[in-house]
């Protein structure tokens, strides 16, 4: 059965908003391009002047991979969130407090930052960009797949791709900031620990958002083209 990648990503004045992505059949193809340009014209984050939608078949074999567990971290305030992250990040890095202070600093990033854990030097080749994760969707039987724009949608977005990024054996950990101003719940993930959502990440109103993996820097050039190159469906294992 032949399978569709469709890929929105919405700008105003040149700055990125929001983006999304699926991996569908043919006969949903339509239906998904409306879904997300209504998304994209509701952004809170402004009204784009730019949206664009691609869509292209996939061809070849398509990677299955399961979705991390979710659990919540107790977390009043930003100042337990970060406590909550650095203990999870602690035994991973001994730069866990300056990866930490990188991502609450960070802002409109369209990717990822890239933290190697040995050294906490940065191995992204686009620092302003970072690296962004493409390829991937919930499968299709999961009955994960809510109205585009639910805040449903958005922890099953985030939950797929960070089981994608988690099953990658040279990532260590990710952590996440959500970019809305409105919504300050992230989350920590390990292959081990699973999707571990944080509470009150950043005071409610803030800008900063983004995204940091932790990675052992062992073929760079091999992660980044599965990032964004691998087509993956999350969930839906035998
Ligand atoms: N690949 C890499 N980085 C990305 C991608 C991507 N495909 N999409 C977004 N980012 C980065 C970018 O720097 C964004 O500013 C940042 O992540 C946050 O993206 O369980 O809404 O789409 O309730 O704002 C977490 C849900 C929601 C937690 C995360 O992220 C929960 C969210 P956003
Ligand atoms: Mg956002």
């Amino acid at each position: 059965m032949s399978l569709f990648s469709v890929k929105m990503r919405s700008s105003a004045e040149g700055v990125h908003i929001s983006g999304a992505e699926r991996i569908v059949e043919a006969d949903e193809v339509a239906d998904v391009c409306a879904a997300m340009s209504r998304r994209a014209l509701s952004h809170s984050k402004g009204t784009p002047d730019s949206i664009t939608v691609t869509v292209a078949a996939i061809d070849g074999e398509i990677m299955r991979v399961p979705a991390l567990a979710i659990t919540e971290a107790a977390c009043e305030d930003p100042r337990e969130a970060r406590d909550t992250v650095i203990n999870t990040l602690a035994p991973l890095t001994p730069h866990a407090a300056d990866a930490w202070e990188l991502l609450t600093g960070v802002r409109d990033m369209r990717g990822a930052i890239l933290f190697h854990a040995e050294t906490g030097h940065r191995l992204e080749p686009d620092r302003a960009r970072g690296v962004r994760v493409t390829s991937l969707d919930a499968a299709a039987a999961t009955g994960q797949r809510p109205e585009a724009g639910s805040g449903k949608a958005r922890v099953t977005e985030a939950l797929v791709l960070a089981s994608k990024v988690a099953h990658h054996p040279s990532v260590l950990a990710e952590v996440c900031i959500s970019d809305d101003p409105g919504y300050t719940t992230g989350y920590v993930a390990t292959k081990s620990l699973g999707y571990v959502r944080v509470p009150n990440m950043k005071p409610a109103g803030s800008a900063v958002g983004g995204r940091l993996f932790i990675v052992d820097g062992r073929d760079t050039g091999g992660l980044i083209h599965y990032l964004e190159h691998t087509p993956v469906l999350v969930g839906d294992t035998e």
